[in-house]
């Protein structure tokens, strides 16, 4: 019995070191991306490797040769501007060649600054006008109910995204549909893209609000694979409700002069700044 149950801690502890391994590979990718591209959003993409790592690694029922296999889990990146992240995760999953993302932003590629869903294969809805993918997730939700499929829909929400109304609009309706194959995450890293949500306009106590909205909630640290992956595997929290995971995270998270700083929303790294982000990335950290 207790070889049993340190097996298991020790399969736990080598899968996380496994996407951490695989988080920081992404990071870099993405750095090396924009960089050729001139296209940024460095700050928001590094906010949610980890959850999507967990996603696309362990969490999603889906198939890179077929990506629109009926019975797959639909996935939205509603804060389209992080889709640096959502392009080298599909990518390492095996959706399209890697060699795409040397045409990030430019008109030969697929991939635009923002994700579109005829265009790119593994992308479930186009995104970018924040607000948006909730409701398309609700739709996407109701259909499967409908069906009598079993796939679930999850929605990766920005804290400043919820600032629209029409998130809340939607978070009302998944409620009064019952609908317990929606999970929605939201990337909380308190920044939006001028100044801090707090500032602008706060969003506390944002448990307790989408709890009154009839969402069953966890709250997690979003860059920890051992509070995402078991959280994951939670989903529904409850029969009858959507599951919304708060996950706490950085802005920036993985470079240390890029954390928490608002001007890496946007911004891309000069020379030094590339060479000492991607020596931090190769840190063991
Ligand atoms: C409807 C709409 N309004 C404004 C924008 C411009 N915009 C792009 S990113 C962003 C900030 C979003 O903040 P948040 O949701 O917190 O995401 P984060 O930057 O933290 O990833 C804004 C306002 C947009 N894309 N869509």
């Amino acid at each position: 019995m207790v070889r049993s149950s340190s097996t298991i801690i020790l399969k736990h502890k080598k899968l996380n070191n496994e996407l951490k391994t695989k988080a920081k590979e992404i990071r870099k990718k993405i750095l090396n991306m924009v960089m050729k591209s001139g296209g940024a959003h460095i700050g928001p993409a590094y906010s949610i490797v980890e959850i999507l790592t967990a996603l696309y690694f362990k969490g999603l029922r889906i198939d890179p040769n077929n990506p629109n296999w009926e019975e797959r889990d639909r996935f939205i990146l509603s804060k389209g501007h992080g889709c640096a992240a959502l392009y080298v995760v599909l990518t390492e999953k095996g959706f399209f060649p890697e060699k795409e993302l040397d045409k990030f932003c430019k008109k030969e590629g697929i991939l635009g600054g923002h994700p579109e869903r005829d265009k790119i294969p593994g992308v479930e809805a186009s995104t970018g006008s924040l607000g948006h993918g909730l409701s398309i997730g609700v739709g996407m939700a109701l259909v499967g109910k409908f069906d009598q499929k079993n796939y679930r829909v999850f929605v990766l929400l920005g804290d400043g995204e919820c600032q629209e109304g029409s998130v809340w609009e939607a978070a009302m309706s998944a409620a009064q549909f019952r609908l317990d194959n929606l999970i929605a995450i939201v990337d909380y890293n308190k920044l939006q893209a001028i100044g801090a949500i707090d500032e602008i306009i706060s969003l506390k106590p944002l448990k307790e609000k989408w709890s009154s909205f009839g969402w069953s909630i966890k709250e997690i640290d979003g860059h920890n694979f051992g509070e995402i992956l078991p959280t994951l595997k939670l989903v529904p929290f409850e029969k009858g409700k959507p599951s919304l995971i708060v996950a706490h995270t950085v802005k920036g998270k993985g470079v240390s002069f890029m954390e928490n700083k608002i001007i890496w929303h946007f911004r891309l790294p000069n020379q030094t700044e590339l060479k000492q982000a991607l020596e931090e990335l190769e840190l063991d950290k």
